[in-house]
């Protein structure tokens, strides 16, 4: 019994989340806050968590609120009980349990980037569209595009609030690494994650800037360094907070990435995403330029938005700090009254909302596993520009 033969009214979506890290613990949070802030179709429950460790998965299902711990996923992926499988592991298990999920008729939200590789997202998108046919939805987590101010910057540039844009400036700046003796967690090994500031912070600037412009992006050119070669080993612990172990080993990752990309326009992007930029935390920074105006949003203060109109008389030209607290804004209306602000986590609750949506409403919500490909495509032309001496590589995106 899939969730197309279940009454979702009476038993509301059930839940199965695969993985309990740091995103584990967000997306708890969105799955236990949408129902409460939103006016949902259906109520999502939250069923099971899955891990492999058996102690750590239980003590996360009594934290988040889980009415469950499981340790197999294919077992739970299985099960008829369930509705939505949640995936929130490292990449490299991406594919594996996104395609037996979509394959058993479970709706799917997977974290991004979609995949380690373009070959499984073209696998993942595959198994998406056979899915759809039956009624099932898949969705990747670039919750970014979630957050009030980014869904607004869209919307004022969909309205033709800058006019043309002809360039477009982001970077994601974080400082994790800076310590040369930040042991090596999973997201600092090609195998498990894929690659590292490009995957993993990268592909949310340019999930964005594809979003916010509506534009795709056609060709690209960077370059790829690692600046810390050999890390101690993880000890305990995991992610951005491990403790070191005796020896080291090495980093098969890159720690920042400069590129250049040409969106299908012809307008310019430049990008940066790096785990180097001292003093920097979670900046994450894009500017749009239009022949009309200009749209810049900043992650670090994420619930403001700065528009420039060139169309105003001279004399008052100036970007203009737009307070994206007002219940007419995205999503702003179902929260406090106005003028009180959002924070990190109501990105993954906005995630929710609209995945229970689209589920109800028969539509794959945004990002799609297409989506979430064009990206990977983006992602791998970087790479192999950086293998190639910062060459143009083309996307597949356009006709370059
Ligand atoms: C770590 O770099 C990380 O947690 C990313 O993986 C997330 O996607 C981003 O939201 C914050 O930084």
């Amino acid at each position: 019994m899939t969730a197309e033969h279940r009454d979702p009214e009476a038993s509301g979506l059930r839940v199965a989340m695969i993985g309990h890290g740091f995103m584990g613990a967000a997306h708890s949070v969105g799955w236990r806050q949408a129902p409460a802030v939103f006016d949902l179709p259906v109520r999502p429950h939250m069923a099971v968590v899955v891990g492999r460790n058996a102690e750590a998965t239980a003590a996360a299902a009594e934290k988040w609120g889980w009415d469950e711990a499981a340790n197999d996923w294919r077992e739970v992926v299985a099960r008829d009980d369930i509705d939505i499988v949640d995936i929130v592991t490292p990449g490299d298990s991406h594919a594996q349990i996104a395609i037996a999920a979509l394959e058993a008729g479970k709706h799917v939200l997977c974290e991004k980037p979609l995949a380690n590789t373009v070959a499984e997202a073209e696998a993942m998108t595959d198994a998406a569209t056979a899915a759809a046919a039956e009624g099932v939805r898949a969705m990747v987590g670039f919750t970014y595009r979630r957050v009030p101010a980014v869904t607004f910057m869209r919307d004022l540039i969909a309205a033709g609030k800058v006019g043309r844009v002809q360039q477009v400036r982001a970077a994601y700046r974080q400082d994790w690494l800076v310590d040369p003796q930040m042991p090596l967690a999973w997201r600092l090994q090609k195998e498990r994650a894929g690659s590292g500031a490009l995957g993993d912070i990268g592909a949310h600037i340019i999930d964005m800037t594809q979003f916010v412009t509506g534009l795709s992006i056609d060709r690209v050119s960077g370059v790829l360094d690692t600046i810390v070669k050999e890390r101690p080993l993880l000890g305990s612990g995991s992610g951005l907070s491990g403790t070191a172990a005796e020896g080291y080993g090495e980093v098969t990752v890159d720690d920042v990435a400069v590129f250049t990309g040409r969106l299908e326009s012809g307008a310019l992007a430049s990008f940066e995403a790096t785990r180097f930029a001292t003093g920097r935390k979670n900046g994450l920074t894009i500017e749009v330029s239009g022949d009309q105006g200009a749209l810049a949003f900043e992650l670090e203060d994420l619930n403001t938005l700065q528009f420039y109109d060139r169309t105003a008389p001279g004399e008052v030209q100036g970007f203009t700090r737009i307070l994206v607290t007002e219940p007419q804004h995205p999503y702003v209306s179902a929260w406090w009254p106005a003028g009180h602000m959002l924070g990190y986590e109501h990105g993954f609750v906005h995630q929710v909302k609209d995945l229970v949506e689209g589920i109800v409403a028969g539509e794959d919500p945004h990002p799609t596993f297409a989506e979430g490909l064009a990206v990977q495509r983006v992602l791998a032309a970087v790479e192999e520009s950086s293998q190639n001496g910062s060459a143009w590589v083309g996307t597949g995106a356009g006709t370059s």
